[in-house]
């Protein structure tokens, strides 16, 4: 359904929420209104991320924290003797203790740089790991915060890389693997990736992940139309959208949307814009894509990794990959 929207001349706002009013424009000015995953994380949402972590019917980060836990060890035997560790997306750093704990074993001095967009949860994740590390937060995209790291690189020590908890899975699956070249590029052969990837299940057990009877996620995408209310002057009603969770089959792929329940107009005056709704109508807020375990070896070829190993949990399918860069 195309949008109706008018605009109206655009007034002075700081980088980040021009950068913001920009994207949240363009995003609701399309056919099918899209508003993108990464504005999920302010600082609400993170802590109703983090809530979503401690879900029963969200097994994800449960089955993520058990395979580092178990497997621990075996994966240190598999790295070169390495102590930096940077982490994309770390959040408060929780499904991390158990791999920096053994690293921590066999050598003194662990370097551990988080790279998070919430500044909350990198100051938990200081709190809580910097016992056992040296932190040092970087509160940037992951690719900046990537280059960061890499300008302090002096010896030829290697690199462990973390990508945690199915992240990749927020990318669209080409610009997932546009990703993980980028990434590729910003480091050199010998260095390691350690990629979480949620698998494949029934697709019953996603929806109730996804759409859990606590309404916890229902909170954490209705949040987002109370972000653009908060920062961008926006008059979004909150109970006129409804949290829809959809598995889609050919893509292999939850969809989150918020469904407008009726007719209406909403105006977001930081960003000059008023965007008509019919009722019915959505906003695709976040997808995320499942994977088969064989997927992983065919993505790390493609942009210039080898497996090493595979860790598969067996109460929540999910993936702990460990990459060697080539
Ligand atoms: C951060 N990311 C991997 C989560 C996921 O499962 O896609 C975000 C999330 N969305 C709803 N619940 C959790």
């Amino acid at each position: 359904m195309p949008a109706s929207a008018s605009f109206k001349t655009n007034t002075p706002l700081d980088e980040s929420a021009a950068e913001f009013a920009a994207g949240v424009r363009a995003g609701l000015t399309k056919p099918q209104k899209e508003l993108h995953s990464k504005y999920l994380y302010d600082e609400l949402g993170s802590a109703l991320f983090e809530a979503i972590t401690h879900l029963p019917e969200y097994g994800l980060t449960r089955a993520d924290e058990r395979l580092l836990r178990e497997h621990a060890y075996e994966i240190m035997d598999l790295l070169p003797a390495t102590g930096v560790v940077v982490e994309l997306g770390s959040g408060t750093g929780r499904k991390t203790r158990s791999i920096l704990a053994a690293l921590g074993r066999r050598r003194r001095h662990i370097r551990y740089f988080p790279i998070d967009v919430s500044g909350e949860a990198l100051s938990r994740c200081e709190r809580e790991l910097s016992p056992i590390a040296d932190v040092h937060p970087l509160q940037q995209s992951y690719l900046d915060g990537m280059a960061r790291v890499v300008e302090q690189r002096v010896s030829g020590e290697p690199l462990l890389v973390l990508f945690l908890g199915s992240t990749i899975g927020n990318f669209e699956r080409p610009c997932a693997l546009a990703f993980l070249r980028d990434l590729r590029s910003a480091l050199r052969p010998g260095d390691s990736l350690l990629l979480g990837a949620d698998l494949v299940k029934e697709p019953e057990r996603l929806l109730d992940a996804y759409d859990d009877p606590s309404g916890v996620t229902a909170a954490f995408n209705l949040n987002l139309l109370g972000r653009v209310n908060r920062e961008l002057d926006g008059d979004f009603d909150l109970r006129k959208f409804q949290h829809l969770a959809r598995w889609n089959e050919s893509h292999r792929r939850i969809e989150m949307h918020l469904r407008s329940r009726v007719s209406q107009t909403v105006s977001l005056a930081a960003c000059d814009v008023t965007v008509h709704f019919h009722a019915g109508e959505t906003i695709w807020t976040e997808s995320s894509h499942k994977f088969f375990p064989d997927e992983m070896h065919q993505m790390a070829e493609m942009c210039g990794f080898r497996v090493e190993a595979q860790w598969v949990d067996r109460q929540w399918p999910f993936v702990e990959s460990l990459w060697t860069a080539v």
